[in-house]
């Protein structure tokens, strides 16, 4: 099996060499650093330790993770992770183990089972992530708890899906399209962390509003806008 991880970065000095660090090396092909704009070094302290350095320069959490796929070569399984070492890369087989399984097209790494967790939580992404989770429940039959970054997903299903969403949507656009195509989305419990390094996204109540919005508009305009026929998956 080949495995890429796709980490996209801004600013992520203080912490991009212990995410790159912690990865499974024996587990992991390919490593892609999908940085925007970093002034801090980040994409050289990247290169040195041996990732692939990809420059994207168009802002938003989605895009780089678009270039990445749109880059690896030829993994079956593509994995994504935050440079901010909220996640520990050492859990990576956690979520590739369903889909080497069978049992899983899709994996979602979830941070609010664990219970240590609750502390690098902010209760405001807590309640938004489990508002968004709820509603996916409801209009797509897909029982989640949380929309962590932490998450993996075979190369075909993600080619299949045609993502397109460059900012906050990323975080649902799989789950929402991958539910209407019949792929099998499974949550594993995962660690996190308080953040190393500055927040760039949702650290700030104001963030998670205008992220929490926009996830939850679009999980209704993808139920109620149906448009573009999706792939339908068999087996
Ligand atoms: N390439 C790229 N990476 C980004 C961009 N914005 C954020 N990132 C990276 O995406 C990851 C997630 O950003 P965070 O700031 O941790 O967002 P968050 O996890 O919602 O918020 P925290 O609770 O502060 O961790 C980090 O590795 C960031 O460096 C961007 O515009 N382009
Ligand atoms: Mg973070």
């Amino acid at each position: 099996m080949r495995i890429s991880v796709v980490i996209p970065t801004h600013n992520e000095a203080q912490s991009i060499a212990r995410v790159l660090a912690d990865l499974p090396a024996d587990i992991v092909t390919e490593v892609l650093v999908v940085d925007s704009n970093s002034t801090d070094g980040t994409p050289e302290i990247a290169a040195k330790m041996g990732a692939r350095v990809l420059r994207e320069f168009r802002r938003g959490y989605g895009r780089a993770c678009l270039t990445g796929i749109a880059n690896v070569q030829h993994p079956d399984i593509v994995v994504f992770l935050d440079g901010d070492y909220s996640d520990r890369p050492s859990e990576l087989p956690l979520l590739l183990a369903p889909i080497i399984e069978g049992r899983a097209d899709i994996t979602l790494g979830s941070r609010v089972v664990v219970e240590q967790n609750h502390a690098a939580l902010p209760w405001h992404q807590v309640c938004g992530n489990r508002l968004a989770a709820v509603l996916i429940g409801l209009l797509y039959r897909v029982q989640i708890r949380d929309l962590g970054p932490f998450r993996a997903a075979r190369l075909d299903v993600l080619r299949a899906l045609d993502l397109e969403q460059a900012t906050y949507g990323w975080a649902v656009e799989m789950i929402l399209k991958g539910a209407r195509a019949g792929f099998r989305i499974v949550e594993v419990p995962v660690s996190y962390y308080p953040r190393i390094g500055t927040s760039k996204i949702s650290g700030t109540v104001r963030g998670t509003i205008g992220a929490g919005w926009y996830i939850l508009t679009l999980i209704a305009r993808y139920y109620f806008w149906r448009r573009r026929p999706l792939p339908q998956h068999s087996a």
